[in-house]
């Protein structure tokens, strides 16, 4: 008896479990970083942690390799990346931001508008994306660039994108403002909040 009812329990939690992993299961093809392999667009790996990225950014740096080749060192070599990701039509409101650094240099487009460039790796940029976004798709696009270094090794001279993209949006609708007695603290009061 008392095994039946615990296999009932597994049974219980293994559905949970799925429920709560479907439900956090994001839009195929949305938020991951893909770079261009000359024909289509792939997923990018997780790049060599050179030592001297330690500590710049939050997020991992990413190559379209774990490292770059003993050529793409000495001669240099540029690689597109984009991400995309997905406004519900319904928002109402929508921010975000970019931080980003790149080894040895990028230039980024947010739904093919420049929005920045910059060549130290050592430092990380942030970029505000509201004013280029808009409500269904939207394309984060990075020109990466390795240098050139004659006599350098993948090891001396690596190649890696860093960036943390935060994207935030409501589908709520503003309550009327009657009589003076709505407020935006009343608002968050009664519950509501940004979804993020
Ligand atoms: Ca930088
Ligand atoms: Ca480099």
């Amino acid at each position: 008896m008392a095994k039946k009812k615990n296999n009932m329990i597994l049974v219980i939690v293994l559905i949970v479990v799925a429920l709560v992993l479907f439900s956090q299961k994001k839009m195929a093809g949305y938020g991951d970083l893909e770079y261009f392999d000359g024909g289509t667009y792939t997923y990018a790996f997780e790049a060599w942690d050179y030592p001297a990225w330690a500590g710049i950014g939050t997020e991992p740096w990413y190559w379209r390799a774990d490292n770059i080749t003993q050529d793409e060192a000495e001669n240099g070599v540029s690689v597109a990346f984009r991400r995309t990701d997905y406004i519900p039509t319904t928002a109402t409101y929508f921010h975000g931001t970019l931080d980003i650094t790149a080894d040895d240099e990028y230039y980024a487009y947010l739904n093919n508008v420049h929005i920045g460039h910059d060549d130290s790796y050592d430092t990380v940029e942030t970029y505000e994306l509201r004013s280029h976004m808009k409500v269904g798709q939207n394309m984060l696009q990075l020109l990466v660039k390795n240098a050139a270094i004659p006599g350098s090794t993948p090891e001396t001279n690596p190649a890696g994108l860093m960036l943390a993209v935060d994207y935030g949006y409501s589908t709520l609708q503003f309550p009327e403002y009657t009589n003076g007695t709505i407020s935006f603290d009343t608002f968050i009061a009664e519950g509501n909040s940004w979804v993020s």
